[in-house]
């Protein structure tokens, strides 16, 4: 088994998660640098004030890249460090720092893949109702034109949006993440609404003025389901699960997100389970939300659940392998998501983000020994390449992430990266499995089929 000669290998970041210098340079405040400071929303009340302090290491990170074999890096532009109000007046000093970062990747042999938002949302416009002001799209597409503007002479890869998913379904439906909100499903639709537009006139966008002919998507959130087992009637229960819409829920669900983007309209079972509730859509809105992508971009760590047995999920069982966030390892993901993804919107599939969470530390030899994070992505690799065996085009893998960053409400003790970030010292120390995916890459893929890694 192998994967294609072209397959992008690389890894994941966030601005809010790994940059710090929250107030440096002239930028804005978003939501989670105002939320956070309110110290009960994150656990042992951190925030990303500092985080990696990216903003001042970017350089030598680069070089430790390098150093890597990484040959591709999907980071994510903070909104107000290009337009502190969200709109208007341009912060020069942060379309500098961009500048200077796609400068040292693209001398360091790496290509850069922009995310133009992941989750940090411009205080000052949630203040003017954010997504739910129907303004909203405008607001996005005169941003994504500023860094289009700055940045498409060398960047050619573009996702307009991270895990719509999580930072509707956990900031505004579960009050889980910031701005930490609960609201009914008329604003939920309103909100996802408005989320596609800016996500179409992004495209539209970035089609029109980029200097570099790009390939435009976007980042999901939300697996597959993995069927009970490989009969006909399991396979068509978890395909039909996959993209079910239900009241509940549909914020975190996939088809109800996708299908306006590839099919121009919101799937039925919307209308069935959403009623009244669904959102007032203008002439035009559907030709705008649907303008046509290169790819599917999406997020994946475990399967979606269909089942409980005995108050576990079917992918989750008494005494299962979790990672540090409690996930399951569910490896057989990556060979189900991308087949079904693949079969329903005929578009290549990119692992935007994959990877785990791990108990890891500097050992007394120096080094940071994780060998689960070796096993766990020679098990998901496998399976992701039997799923490009088997017909699903795939287009590359973005390990999350880099470096161990501000994971959310989880704070930094939850510890995803490939490197290991001592945050009292901001040392940085490339873990084992940050050398396994340096021979990973090197043979294309071909290291995930040892058993065994003498690093
Ligand atoms: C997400 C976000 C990342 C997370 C990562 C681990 O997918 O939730 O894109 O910012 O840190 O997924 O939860």
């Amino acid at each position: 088994m192998k994967f294609a000669e072209n397959f992008l290998w690389g890894t994941a970041s966030a601005a809010y998660q790994i940059e710090g210098a929250y107030l440096e340079d002239g930028k804005g405040l978003n939501i989670w640098d105002a939320y956070c400071q309110e110290g009960n929303r994150v656990a042992h009340s951190e925030n990303g004030n500092v985080a990696c302090d990216h903003y001042h290491h970017f350089r030598e990170d680069v070089k430790m890249m390098r150093e890597m074999g990484i040959k591709n890096y999907r980071f994510s532009i903070n909104w107000t460090r290009i337009l502190p109000e969200g709109t208007g007046k341009i912060n020069e000093k942060g379309l500098q720092f961009y500048s200077d970062l796609v400068d040292e990747l693209l001398a360091n042999g790496i290509e850069p893949l922009v995310t133009l938002f992941h989750w940090d949302y411009p205080l000052a416009l949630h203040q003017k109702g954010g997504w739910l002001n129907r303004e909203s799209s405008d607001w996005f597409a005169e941003y994504a034109k500023v860094v289009v503007d700055a940045l498409s002479d060398r960047v050619k890869y573009w996702m307009t949006i991270n895990e719509p998913q999580v930072f509707i379904g956990c900031g505004y439906a579960i009050g889980k993440f910031a701005p930490f909100e609960k609201h009914l499903p008329c604003d939920l639709t309103r909100m996802t609404h408005n989320v596609l537009l800016s996500h179409g006139k992004a495209v539209q966008v970035i089609r029109k003025y980029a200097k570099k002919k790009p390939v435009i998507g976007f980042a999901f959130a939300t697996p597959c389901c993995t069927p009970t087992d490989n009969t006909p009637e399991a396979i068509e229960e978890a395909r039909r699960k996959s993209f079910a819409v239900t009241r509940d829920r549909f914020p975190f669900e996939l088809s109800w997100w996708a299908d306006p983007i590839f099919f121009g309209k919101y799937p039925q079972e919307a209308y069935d389970v959403l009623g009244a509730d669904m959102p007032e859509i203008l002439p035009g809105d559907m030709e705008i939300i649907s303008q046509p992508v290169n790819f599917y971009g999406v997020n994946i760590y475990e399967s979606k659940a269909t089942e409980n047995v005995y108050g576990y999920a079917e992918n989750a069982y008494l005494g299962c392998p979790r990672t540090q966030m409690g996930w399951p390892v569910t490896p057989e993901v990556l060979y189900w998501s991308p087949k079904f993804l693949y079969e329903r919107y005929k578009k290549p599939v990119l692992l935007s983000e994959n990877g785990m969470a791990g108990h890891d530390w500097v050992h007394l030899d120096g080094r940071v020994h994780d060998a689960h994070r070796i096993d766990f992505m020679k098990r998901y690799l496998r399976e992701l390449c039997r799923s490009a065996e088997d017909g699903a085009e795939i287009m590359g893998y973005m390990y999350w992430s880099i470096m161990d960053n501000f994971e959310w409400a989880d704070g930094y003790d939850k510890r995803f990266g490939l490197v290991h970030v001592d945050y009292q010292t901001q040392e940085r120390t490339i873990k084992d499995s940050g050398y396994f995916y340096r021979d990973v890459i090197q043979t294309n893929g071909q290291a995930i089929f040892s058993d065994t890694w003498e690093g």
